[in-house]
């Protein structure tokens, strides 16, 4: 091999290293600028609405976070959620998301809104004392109704172990907390899971939701689940209703909520009250 050949095969791994290098460097950088994000209360909390097929009404909402990096504008929870698991950050993260939750749903209250929120709990944090301990803190300074809030667990944060998932979830539900298992049937729940676990509401991931109106497999998996839920005691939620059809599928399968772009989007607490105040029907 000449000089020439081996530097020009050499180049492309020079360029490689060199990317791992800024990507190191854009990732070490980003995590310290989380860490304040976090501290000066920089990141924000949007709320999807969650609509009661049986009554047509929002009663329940999911709290989602988001970062408006000043320089590098919106930057979406898949890109720093796992920074923050894995930089020990997710526990005060996710404290301060329960904190505005908490704050927004006692000022919906004050306006005599009756409405639940939840929020999503890493996988790592179910088995924190650190996190229960802080979680409880925060709970008992606050006035609103315990049986408004829902933690929305992963399959993934309760197959391990799973009688240590059973007493880690108790701690929260003994709070009065709801607990919902997020992304349902993605992971690898098996009917014993289901059992043993003190869940309150499963929530079939949107990869089964989504054409279920259209795809017969999809519709018995669906229609499945929900009787399954249902006959197991718990509520049962859709997520990623796109349009119509689906949501009229959903309705007459005895789906008990339904959430989704076609529901509405992610938006502002002030939003969430007026779309809990004027009632706009999606009924068909
Ligand atoms: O809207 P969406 O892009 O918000 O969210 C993408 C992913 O990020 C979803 O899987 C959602 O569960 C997760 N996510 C959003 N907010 C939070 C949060 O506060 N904590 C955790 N652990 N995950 C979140
Ligand atoms: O994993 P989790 O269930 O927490 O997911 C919430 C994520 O799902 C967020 O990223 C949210 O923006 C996204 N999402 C919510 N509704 C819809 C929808 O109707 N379609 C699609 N494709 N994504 C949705
Ligand atoms: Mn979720």
């Amino acid at each position: 091999m000449s000089a020439a050949t081996a530097l020009r095969n050499a180049e492309p791994w020079h360029i490689h290293l060199a990317d791992e290098q800024t990507e190191v460097e854009r990732q070490i950088s980003l995590m310290g600028e989380l860490d304040v994000a976090i501290d000066l209360g920089e990141l924000e909390v949007v709320y999807q609405p969650k609509l009661d097929l049986k009554t047509d009404r929002i009663t329940s909402v999911e709290a989602l976070v988001r970062w408006n990096h000043p320089q590098r504008g919106p930057l979406r929870p898949d890109l720093f959620i796992p920074m923050a698991e894995d930089a020990n950050r997710i526990c005060d993260l996710t404290l301060y998301v329960l904190q505005r939750t908490i704050d927004d749903l006692a000022a919906w209250c004050q306006h005599g809104l009756v409405v639940s929120a939840a929020v999503n709990i890493s996988a790592k944090l179910v088995y924190s004392n650190e996190f229960i301990d802080k979680a409880k803190r925060i709970l008992a300074e606050t006035g609103i109704p315990r049986n408004r809030l829902i933690f929305e667990v992963t399959e993934s944060a309760t197959i391990d172990d799973p009688s240590a998932a059973v007493a880690a979830l108790q701690h929260f539900r003994d709070l009065g907390i709801a607990i919902s298992m997020d992304d349902y049937g993605t992971g690898q729940s098996t009917l014993t899971y289901l059992k043993q676990l003190p869940l309150s509401e499963l929530k079939i991931d949107r990869s089964f939701v989504q054409h279920a109106h259209e795809d017969a497999n999809d519709a018995l998996l669906v229609q499945s689940t929900i009787d399954l839920a249902h006959r197991l005691g718990l509520r049962v939620v859709a997520e990623g209703v796109e349009d119509r059809s689906c949501l009229t599928f959903l309705r007459e399968a005895g789906c008990d909520l339904a959430q989704g772009y076609f529901i509405g989007r992610p938006t502002s607490p002030e939003e969430i009250r007026e779309m809990l105040t004027s009632h706009t029907s999606l009924a068909a």
